[in-house]
Formats: structure tokens, C-alpha cells, sequence
């Protein structure tokens, strides 16, 4: 009882400190910084990584898509592994040291680590290169530009085990129907939206380029070896091939983010959110199910369009629940957004999930960037970063001067539109800061999320809530 009694006591104390910590904090003054080689695009991608085998590490994953890799010259594209807890501001580079790996052709100029995107502490982590490239038959077409994605394990290698590590959307079985038209999937370009699915047993990469640039989604298991494992899904049904299916004009690049969701439009289901940022003059965004009829297809269920023409809506989506309601809001950038002879510059649309109805209904809230900024290129979720019960976001404004970094606070109405506090590089020689984000994970154990931002001058950095009592 007394055992009991302490612990309640404990929680009581802990409640009071967390009350009066004052509001939105993350540390400007000590931030961590990890640089690249000049040229490299380090920080295109970024993604915490927390290892548990074979030990405990906090770690930053980055991609780096135009560097080379020291013993594999003719690779294209690093992810690199950068310690949290190592002093140096230099990454170690990801050995993808499997035979499949480097005796494929298409390696160089593929732009590995376009994307990089971790499962969850202890789990997966998935590397894509969009420019991989793969030898055809065709005379006509010589070389196809199907893109690539490696899942890796937990302590970052290619495991040697069963399973297949390397996914392909646009695989054999596409490339001999593609005789029909040469264009359906020589370009698909996997890899620049890709994420691990919120049920945890799935992995979505969307494929921009298939069918003339209307873009695909698909959706495979983790495990895909057991005899019974459903087999992959895709939009347009990878039995039929039928780009009617896709409700989207060509060239609507469907698949250039990738998000999902358990409570969307139904709680406890699986909903995929796929922007589409050229679709519909203005940008789309695709929510998709499971078809529960054609085992192979994603259906769309219903399709989001951006106001304003060419407005990139779509170009960066964010699923997190803001308003604590149980129900999943979806967070869209819209980079391009303006306003005539406005100095706005660039918009992210907060739809509030009413319920998983009505979604075409939703008025959302817009917050604006300032004009040119193009804010909205990057949504991410950064998990309840104040601890006040809401989920919060960040949004990238990478040419906001030399790129400001924007954080939005959720609250019983959805969004505070002031943002809570604005991060920027602090240093000349950056710039493009706010290009890539990543966050929801506590990296230095004081129960608080942190958050990277990377920048397309080969700097990321790693900034830390600091917890101010009064
Ligand atoms: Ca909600
Ligand atoms: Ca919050
Ligand atoms: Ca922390």
C-alpha cells in the first residue's frame, strides 16, 4: 500500500511540473548540428531512428541522394546513420552491401535516399531511390526508370534472412503489360512518397510516374513470405491494370506523399492519404481503402482537391488527431498557394476530421505562409510536443529568407493559427532550411518529442524541447 501511495504521490508532483511548463519550447541556443559533403544534398530526407538491436542508439537517418558512397563508386545516392549521442558532426554511411544490391546496373545516378523513413523504435526502416533505373528489352525504350526501395532492419542492414528486401511498384509483372502503351510504367519513379502504414503490418510507396503520370499507391505486407500473406494491392487493381479505376486526369502525380490512418474514416480501419499535387490543375489528395471485393486493388474512396490553380495541394500530407477527439485531422501543403497581389505564399489546409463523414464538406483552416516562402513543402507530424493533450505539426518554408521552420499548436478547435515559435538556420552558409522534417520521437529520454530539420545545403539539425518550470 505504501508502495502504491508513493506512486500516486509521484504522479501528483510529475502533473504539477507539467502544468507549469511554459508554453512552446524547443532549444535555439544548443541544437545539434550534422553536416554532409558540400553538393551531396544531405538532408533531403530525414527520419529519427531509434535502434534497439544490437543496442540501444538514438539516431538520425539521412539521405543524401547525389552522394558517393566511399567503397561504392558507382552508387548514386547515401543514407547516412548519424549517432545523437556522438559528439562529431559527421554520419556514418549505410552499408546496402547485399549481392542483389550492388549487382544491379541501374545504381548509378539513382538518388538513393531520396526518402528515408523509420517503422517506430526497434523496427523497420525503408530507403528509396526514385531514379533507379531498369535495364528493358524494349529497343524502344532502352532503359525504364522504375525507382527502388530497400526495406532494412532494425540494426540497418539488408538482412540475410528469408524476405524480400528490396521492393519494386513497377515491377516485371507491370513492364509486360506496358507493350500495350510504352509510357504506362517506364517512368513510375517510385520512392519520393513512401511510409510504413499505421496497421503495422503494411508498407505504401507511391509511384507518381505510372500511367501517364497519374500515379500510383500500393500497399504490401511486411512479411510477404508466409504462403497465406495477402498479396500487394495497388490503385487501378494489379489484376486488371486499370487506370479507370484512379478517379485523376494524367499527369496528376498520385503518390508523391504518402500518409495513413486508423481512424479517418472509420475507427480501427486503415485509410491511406496519397497527394496527388498536380492533380486537377491544383493539387489532389486521395484517400484509398482496401478494396473489400478485388483482392488486388486500393479503391479511392474519396478525392480532396486545392483551391487556387497550380497550388501544389498535395505536395507534403500530415495525418495526426489536433483536436483530441479521437478522430485522425489530415494536414495538406499546398507550397505554391498565392494570393494576387497578396503576400501570402504558399498555404497548408487543416481539414478536422468530422466524424470520418463529409470529408468533401470540410472548410479547412488555412495557414499561410509569407509570399515565395514556399511554405507547406514539407507537413510533418511532430507528435503533442508541449504535452497538452493536442497534436502538434511543423511546416517547412525553405525559401522563407534562407528557410524558416513554422510550428502550430493543436487545441480543442483544431489549430491555433499563430505559430508557436519559428525555427530558422542561424547560420550564413545555410540555406533551404525547413526542405525535409522529421519528429514524434523522444531522442533524449525527457519525455518530450524533438525534431530535425534538414535543409538542401547538406546541414541537418537537430533541435530539443527544453522544459522551463516557473
Ligand atoms: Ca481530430
Ligand atoms: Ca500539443
Ligand atoms: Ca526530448
Amino acid at each position: 500500500m505504501a508502495k502504491h501511495w508513493c506512486m500516486v504521490t509521484l504522479w501528483i508532483v510529475y502533473d504539477l511540473l507539467v502544468l507549469n511548463v511554459v508554453a512552446f519550447n524547443l532549444d535555439t541556443q544548443n541544437v545539434l548540428l550534422k553536416q554532409g559533403d558540400p553538393g551531396t544534398l544531405f538532408g533531403f530526407s530525414v527520419a529519427f531512428h531509434q535502434q534497439l538491436s544490437p543496442a540501444r542508439r538514438n539516431l538520425l537517418l539521412v539521405g543524401a541522394p547525389r552522394a558517393k558512397h566511399q567503397n561504392q563508386v558507382n552508387v548514386t545516392g547515401v543514407v547516412y546513420s548519424c549517432d545523437l549521442n556522438s559528439t562529431s558532426d559527421r554520419c556514418q554511411p549505410i552499408e546496402f552491401n547485399n549481392k542483389e544490391f550492388l549487382t544491379s546496373k541501374g545504381i548509378n545516378n539513382q538518388w538513393m535516399g531520396v526518402k528515408v523513413t523509420s517503422q517506430g523504435p526497434g523496427k523497420n526502416v525503408l530507403a528509396c531511390a526514385h531514379r533507379y533505373q531498369e535495364g528493358s528489352s524494349s529497343r524502344y525504350v532502352p532503359h525504364v526508370l522504375t525507382g527502388q526501395c530497400y526495406l532494412l532492419r532494425d540494426d540497418l542492414r539488408v538482412g540475410e534472412e528469408e524476405r524480400r528486401w528490396r521492393r519494386v511498384v513497377c515491377d516485371f509483372e507491370h513492364l509486360s503489360r506496358r507493350q500495350k502503351d510504352h509510357e504506362w510504367f517506364a517512368y513510375c519513379q517510385q520512392g519520393h512518397g513512401a511510409s510504413f502504414a499505421k496497421d503495422n503490418t503494411s508498407l505504401l510507396i507511391g509511384a507518381p510516374g505510372a500511367y501517364q503520370w497519374k500515379g500510383i499507391v500500393r500497399m504490401e505486407r511486411l512479411d510477404d513470405l508466409d504462403f497465406d500473406s495477402e498479396e500487394p494491392r495497388e490503385t487501378g487493381d494489379i489484376e486488371q491494370f486499370n487506370h479507370k479505376l484512379i478517379p485523376l486526369q494524367r499527369n496528376s502525380y498520385l503518390g508523391f506523399s504518402v500518409d495513413s490512418g486508423m481512424a479517418l474514416l472509420k475507427q480501427g480501419e486503415l485509410t491511406i492519404v496519397s497527394g496527388a499535387p498536380r492533380g486537377g490543375y491544383s493539387g489532389q489528395v486521395a484517400f484509398l481503402k482496401t478494396d473489400p471485393v478485388a483482392r488486388r486493388n486500393l479503391s479511392v474512396e474519396l478525392v480532396l482537391s486545392g483551391p487556387g490553380l497550380a497550388s501544389s495541394f498535395g505536395y507534403d500530407v500530415a495525418v495526426l488527431d489536433l483536436n483530441n477527439d479521437g478522430w485522425e485531422d489530415l494536414a495538406v501543403g499546398a507550397p505554391e498557394f498565392f494570393v494576387k497581389d497578396s503576400m501570402i505564399g504558399g498555404a497548408v489546409f487543416i481539414f478536422i476530421n468530422t466524424k470520418g463523414k463529409h470529408w468533401e464538406k470540410i472548410v479547412p483552416i488555412e495557414l499561410h505562409g509569407n509570399k515565395e516562402s514556399m511554405f507547406g513543402l514539407a507537413v510533418e507530424n511532430i507528435g503533442d510536443i508541449n504535452r497538452d493533450g493536442y497534436g502538434d505539426i511543423a511546416v517547412g518554408a525553405p525559401y522563407d529568407d534562407s528557410g524558416r521552420v513554422y510550428l502550430y499548436c493543436g487545441s480543442p478547435e483544431g489549430i491555433n493559427r499563430k505559430p508557436a515559435q519559428i525555427l530558422s538556420p542561424g547560420l550564413k552558409t545555410v540555406n533551404l532550411f525547413g526542405y525535409s522534417l522529421s519528429g514524434n520521437l523522444d531522442m533524449d529520454n525527457n519525455q518530450y518529442p524533438d525534431l530535425a530539420v534538414g535543409s538542401l545545403s547538406d546541414h541537418v539539425f537537430i533541435f530539443r524541447y527544453i522544459v522551463n518550470i516557473l
